[in-house]
């Protein structure tokens, strides 16, 4: 039985920045990251808000920071105790990840004797405003305590600061910050409403950026005194007066109180494993790494939106400009068509409502159709920056083409669109935007396809593939995959209006039958590399000349560790070795396309040549190897990427800029390995299938599944798979 706890004692200032992201809760509204109540910016504190930027001077555009409502601190006997700086007997911190709580327990040593806090806190899953938070004291003599809480607007920021006015006012006893956003001078409120037992004299301090309440009591020797908290956030992303519903929301929660608000919120967190829990008998570290990073799913997923996407890395911050890339359709969705498909639709729909701003990029470009934002934002604004890279010798910025030309973007769209459709059977998404989506990126690529004098053939020139180390590279096999997929499935749309009026009218406005003859001709003729003499499928190009060498060679080569290995003249560039899984993705994406054999090849031939220089690299191949019939060979990839937060470790500063952060894209392969891989499921013509490839240490694996309204609970051993429908309530579409 797992526990569903995880948990670190002692405290260690290095590990603050990796416990932000470890202990990070969230409801899909906010992520509230992990860090202690009397951290500030300087700790990388942040209530991260979903699809609100702001632009300050010539940083680049990120999302916004609430102010902190949990912000407390306490003096006893007139000294301050707060970490990093105080003495401390004991410090632990615990996420029960089952619910969404956060705990911390701390002693702190004192001239007489020691105090200690415990505190809770939480995101509301079911009212995405709320925050809840419980701070415990106590001391083992009569101690004088003054207790500091209320909110501090003095937030982190990678390009801030972001708020141009921050107004603090009482309202009766509600602590109320009003700020507002440099670019678009949108509100952001932060209410908020706390009481310790019994006291209810208090005085209030402001300073430029920090609203507080100042509670003087004496602890008695080992009585519990306890502080209750709630708070809300809203902005004017939300309503027309985030002022107002700020404070009814408030109000209403603090009338039901702290203790009915955390059951809801268990109750809800219930109702969500209902579908989504993975049980893997015979293997606790995999079982608890797997479902902890569906609980970071979970907690970012847009359950409460009918059109927002999710992040590349999620709600922990700034990070990645809080930008949606394609980490969300290729890796994050599978788990949300089978566990709650009501979000899958959320984030598609994003992608259908950000389908003019895809339009204006390609145009800009001199290309048609939709060009996706290789960093999405709101509309659809690509935030990816010319120079994504800065040279480390020089200090200058390095112009990269990851905006220009990671084409491949657009036709990720088109198969998450397609996926959700075909897994769900509701095609509302299709009449309602999603057809015209697919038909406008496969006319992107159609105005991409270059024709050689007197050949027959289509190919895609000058792009980025998955592997972001080689730029500017001709026919990527990924890529020139994926167009010729987005042409098949723009005809199949295309074939449709014959016989369904209603996608006739979706697309009234394209010559059906010209277009889909030269989609047809396009999806013939475009160029599919082939495995050569050795059965190795080309990356791109000429990848086979490059220099054939490894991975700990080209490492060697490094004269700086945070120097970039791509681009026009990095370590890896004129050589085979690649930052992530590119051919491989494409094997997993289209099983069909080649045979075990002609798949096992690649994997051994491109996996020592592969830095895993990305999060989204290790489930890749560890799902090719269990189609390969490896899984032994699968199992350390995928315990990579389903501890990928857990253990933390990946790269978390670039010079002074902070790019650490949670890893979606890799706890959704890790939940597609399982399902896919060593589930060895397959959905497909009305089916469900499974074929186990259980590792060693598995005794049984069980999981739910969602297939055109039925739920399918799953259950495998080594040797058999039972598929047996459930019956029970679907979310309604
Ligand atoms: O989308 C990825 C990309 O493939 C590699 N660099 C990081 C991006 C965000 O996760």
């Amino acid at each position: 039985m797992k526990n569903w706890i995880i948990e670190k004692t002692g405290f260690d200032q290095q590990e603050i920045a990796a416990n932000g992201n470890r202990f990070l809760c969230g409801n899909g509204y906010m992520g509230i990251r992990g860090t202690l109540e009397e951290y500030g910016k300087e700790q990388l504190c942040a209530i991260n808000l979903a699809g609100l930027y702001d632009k300050v001077g010539e940083g680049w555009r990120e999302p916004v920071n609430a102010p902190n409502p949990l912000y407390t601190f306490l003096c006893v006997d007139g000294v301050k105790y707060v970490l990093p700086q105080s003495e401390t007997i004991c410090h632990e911190q615990r996420l029960d990840y089952r619910h969404g709580l956060v705990y911390r327990k701390t002693v702190f040593k004192t001239a007489q004797g020691t105090v200690t806090i415990t505190t809770e806190h939480f995101a509301h899953m079911e009212k995405r405003h709320l925050i809840g938070m419980m701070y415990y004291i106590t001391s083992d003599y009569d101690a004088e305590v003054e207790l500091y809480t209320g909110i501090d607007a003095d937030v982190w920021d990678i390009n801030g600061p972001h708020y141009d006015e921050v107004n603090m006012n009482l309202d009766e006893n509600t602590l109320v910050v009003q700020a507002v956003t440099h670019e678009k001078k949108e509100k952001v409120v932060v209410a908020e409403y706390g009481v310790l037992n019994g006291i209810c004299e208090q005085a209030y301090e402001k300073s430029e950026k920090k609203f507080l309440r100042k509670i003087c009591f004496q602890c008695r020797k080992n009585k519990l005194a306890y502080l209750e908290k709630l708070a809300v956030v809203y902005t004017g992303n939300d309503c027309g007066d985030p002022l107002e519903d700020a404070k009814k929301d408030l109000a209403e929660s603090v009338n039901m109180g702290y203790s009915f608000m955390r059951k809801k919120q268990i109750d809800c967190w219930e109702e969500l494993w209902k579908n989504s829990e993975v049980e893997i008998t015979g293997d606790k570290d995999a079982e608890c790494a797997l479902n902890y990073s569906l609980y970071h799913l979970l907690s970012i997923a847009p359950f409460h939106a009918k059109s927002q996407s999710i992040p590349a890395r999620g709600l922990s911050g700034q990070t990645y400009k809080g930008a949606v890339f394609w980490d969300t359709e290729m890796f994050m969705l599978d788990f949300f068509l089978n566990s709650h498909p009501k979000a899958a639709k959320a984030l598609l729909q994003y992608r259908i409502d950000t389908l003019p701003g895809a339009q204006e990029k390609a145009r800009h470009y001199g290309y048609e159709g939709a060009f996706y934002a290789w960093e999405s934002q709101e509309g659809g604004f690509d935030a990816c920056s010319d120079y994504n890279v800065t040279d480390v010798f020089t200090g200058r910025p390095m112009r990269t083409y990851f905006k220009d030309k990671q084409v491949h973007i657009s036709a990720a769209i088109v198969y998450g669109i397609m996926k959700y459709v075909n897994r769900t059977g509701d095609s509302e998404l299709l009449y309602h935007g999603g057809a015209e989506t697919v038909l406008e990126c496969a006319r992107f690529y159609d105005s991409l396809l270059l024709q050689k004098v007197h050949t027959d053939v289509y190919e895609i020139r000058d792009v980025i593939g998955p592997d972001e180390y080689h730029e500017r590279v001709n026919n990527n096999g990924y890529t020139n995959r994926m167009a010729q997929y987005t042409f098949e499935q723009a005809c199949i749309l295309l074939r449709q209006c014959s016989k369904d009026k209603r996608m006739a009218e979706a697309l009234k406005e394209y010559d059906i039958e010209q277009i889909r003859m030269r989609f047809e001709d396009n999806a013939r003729k475009i160029y599919i590399p082939k495995p050569d003499k050795e059965g190795i499928v080309p990356q791109f190009d000429g990848y086979r000349k490059l220099e054939d060498t490894t991975v700990e060679k080209v490492r060697s080569r490094l004269l700086n560790e945070k120097e970039y290995w791509g681009g026009a003249y990095g370590v890896a560039s004129d050589t085979q070795i690649i930052k992530q899984a590119d051919v491989v993705t494409w094997m997993v994406m289209f099983p069909d396309d080649f045979t075990a054999e002609e798949k096992w090849i690649n994997w051994s031939y491109y996996e020592p040549r592969t830095e895993h220089g990305s999060s989204l690299s290790a489930c890749m191949y560890s799902i090719l190897a269990c189609s390969c019939g490896k899984p032994q060979e699968a199992y350390p990839l995928f315990l990579k990427s389903a501890q990928a937060d857990l253990k933390g470790g990946g790269k978390e500063w670039a010079g002074d800029i902070y790019i650490g952060g949670t890893h979606p894209a890799a706890a959704g392969g890790a939940y597609m390995t399982a399902i896919n891989g060593f589930g060895g499921v397959k959905i497909a013509d009305g089916q469900v299938t499974a074929v186990p490839q259980l590792p060693e240490s598995w005794e049984k694996l069980k999981f739910r599944i969602l297939y055109q309204n039925q739920i399918y609970e799953i259950t495998e051993t080594k040797e058999n798979a039972e598929i047996r429908k459930v019956s029970c309530e679907l979310e309604e579409m």
